[in-house]
C-alpha cells in the first residue's frame, strides 16, 4: 500500500513537471528556472612522452580547477578523463585506449570533482564524430622570467593547426585551433574559456603546462586522497602482501620496500643512481637499523638480469627478497599500468620505504604513505649515488 502511494505520488509529480512550459531556445521554463541538464566539457591532452605518474599530477591540477569552480557555483562544467593511450613506458597493448576506471575508483574521483569518462561522452554523442568547439594548444613562453619577474599571463598567438588523432580515435575532431602562450595556474584557463562563452566542448593540448593552484594545500590532499585505485588492483596487492609478506594490516611491520627506478634513469642520470652493488649495500645498511625485518620488496622497471643480481646480493646477506610477478591474466586485464600500481600499493604499505631520487613514481608512493599515516622518517628516503653528494629528498607532508 505504501509502495503504491509513493508510486502514485511520483506519477503526479512527473506529470506536473511534464506540463510545465519550457522554451529550449531561451533555455527557460515558465517558472523562470534555467534548464541546466546539458553540461559543458573540458578536455585536456598531455604531451605524449610524459609518464603515467606525472599525468596523475596533471589530472589533479584540472580536477582542483573544476572542484574550486563548483564550490563557487560554477557547476555546469565537467572534466573529461583523457584515456590512457600509447604511454611511452608501456610495452603491453599500449595502442588500445584504456579508461580511468581500469586503474582508479571512478566514484571516488567523482566525489571530489565533476569528472566523466570519455566513453560516457561517446555514449551521449548522437553524431558519428565527437566535434569539439575549440582546441587551445598551450605553449611555454621562451623566457619564464621576462624582465626578471615571473608573471602569470597568456597571449593568443593565432590560428594554428593540429595534426594527428586524439588518443588514437579517428572520430574526435576540432572545429577551431588556437595557439596560446601560457604561464600561470590552472584556474587562469577560465580566462581563455571566457573568450568564447557559447562554446561547450573545449580542449587544452599540453595540459602539463598550467601549474597547481595551491600545491600541498588541504585541497591538494583532499584531491589526492580521492585518487583511490581500482578496488580489484588493491585486492591483488593485499593478497600478495598477506601471502608473501606476512601482513594483513593497513600499515605493515614485516618488510622494507624499495622503488628501484632503472631504464632511462640508469642511462641518463648516472650521477643520481647507484650501481647494483651500491643499491644492495644501501638496502642492507637500512635493514641493519631495522633488526626485526628480514623481508625486502623490490618494485622496479629493471631487467630481470639486473633484478636477479640485486636479489643475489641481498639473499647472500641473509635477507628474503620479493618482487611481484604478474600472471598472464593480470597483464591481459590491466597491462603494465596496472602492474605498476600493484607495485606502488605494496611499496606504500611497507614499514620502511626507500625511493629513487626525482622519480614521480616514487613521489606517488610517498604521498600514499602520508595518507596511510606513516611517520615521515620511514617515507622520505632515497637511494644515493655510489659516490658524491646525496641531497635529502624534500618532505611533502600531508595536510588534513
Ligand atoms: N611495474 C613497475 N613499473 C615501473 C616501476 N618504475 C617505473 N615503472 C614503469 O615506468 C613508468 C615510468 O615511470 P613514471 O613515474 O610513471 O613516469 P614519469 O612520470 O616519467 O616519472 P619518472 O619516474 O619520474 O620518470 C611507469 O609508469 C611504469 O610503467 C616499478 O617499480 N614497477
Ligand atoms: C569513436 O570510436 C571509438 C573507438 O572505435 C568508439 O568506441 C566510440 O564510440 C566512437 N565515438 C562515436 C561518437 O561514435
Amino acid at each position: 500500500m505504501i509502495i503504491l502511494s509513493i508510486l502514485i505520488a511520483n506519477i503526479i509529480i512527473t506529470a506536473a513537471v511534464d506540463t510545465e512550459y519550457c522554451d529550449i531556445n531561451t533555455k527557460t521554463c515558465d517558472s523562470g528556472i534555467e534548464i541546466n541538464n546539458e553540461k559543458k566539457q573540458i578536455f585536456y591532452y598531455v604531451n605524449p612522452p610524459e609518464g603515467f605518474n606525472l599525468r596523475r599530477d596533471v589530472y589533479m591540477r584540472f580536477a582542483i580547477m573544476l572542484h574550486e569552480a563548483q564550490k563557487q557555483g560554477k557547476d555546469n562544467w565537467e572534466l573529461v578523463l583523457p584515456p590512457w593511450h600509447n604511454l611511452f613506458h608501456w610495452k603491453s597493448d599500449r595502442r588500445v585506449p584504456k579508461p580511468w576506471g581500469k586503474f582508479f575508483d571512478i566514484n571516488s574521483l567523482k566525489s571530489f570533482a565533476p569528472v566523466v569518462e570519455m566513453h560516457e561522452i561517446f555514449t551521449k554523442t548522437k553524431k558519428k564524430t565527437l566535434e569539439l568547439d575549440i582546441l587551445y594548444i598551450l605553449e611555454n613562453y621562451e623566457d619564464a622570467f621576462e624582465n626578471g619577474v615571473f608573471e602569470e599571463k597568456w597571449k593568443v598567438i593565432g590560428d594554428c593547426s593540429h595534426s594527428g588523432q586524439f588518443w588514437g580515435y579517428n572520430n574526435v575532431t576540432v572545429k577551431e585551433v588556437l595557439c596560446v602562450k601560457f604561464q600561470g595556474k590552472n584556474s587562469k584557463l577560465w580566462e581563455l574559456i571566457a573568450l568564447h562563452p557559447q562554446y561547450k566542448k573545449i580542449m587544452f593540448a599540453h595540459g602539463e603546462i598550467p601549474l597547481h593552484d595551491s600545491y600541498g594545500s588541504k585541497t591538494y590532499w583532499d584531491c589526492r586522497k580521492s585518487m583511490k585505485f581500482n578496488k580489484k588492483l588493491v585486492k591483488i596487492a593485499k593478497n600478495y602482501i598477506s601471502q608473501h609478506l606476512d601482513c594483513k594490516t593497513k600499515r605493515c611491520e614485516t618488510y622494507l620496500s624499495v622503488h628501484w627506478r632503472r631504464q632511462d634513469f640508469a642511462r641518463s642520470r648516472g650521477n643520481d643512481v647507484p650501481s647494483i652493488s651500491g643499491t644492495a649495500k644501501q638496502i642492507c645498511d637500512a635493514l641493519k637499523k631495522l633488526p626485526k625485518i628480514k623481508k625486502v620488496f623490490i618494485a622496479t622497471d629493471a631487467s630481470m638480469s639486473e633484478l636477479n643480481k640485486l636479489e643475489k646480493e641481498l639473499t647472500d646477506h641473509g635477507y628474503e627478497v620479493h618482487f611481484f610477478l604478474p600472471s598472464a591474466s593480470i597483464i591481459d586485464e590491466y597491462g603494465d599500468g596496472g602492474v605498476a600500481i600493484i607495485d606502488q600499493i605494496i611499496c606504500s604499505k611497507a614499514a620502511h620505504f626507500i625511493g629513487t631520487h626525482e622519480s614521480t613514481f616514487t613521489y606517488r608512493i610517498q604521498e600514499e604513505r602520508e595518507i596511510l599515516g606513516f611517520d615521515s622518517s620511514t617515507t622520505f628516503n632515497r637511494l644515493c649515488p655510489d659516490t658524491g653528494k646525496c641531497e635529502r629528498p624534500s618532505k611533502w607532508t600531508i595536510v588534513n
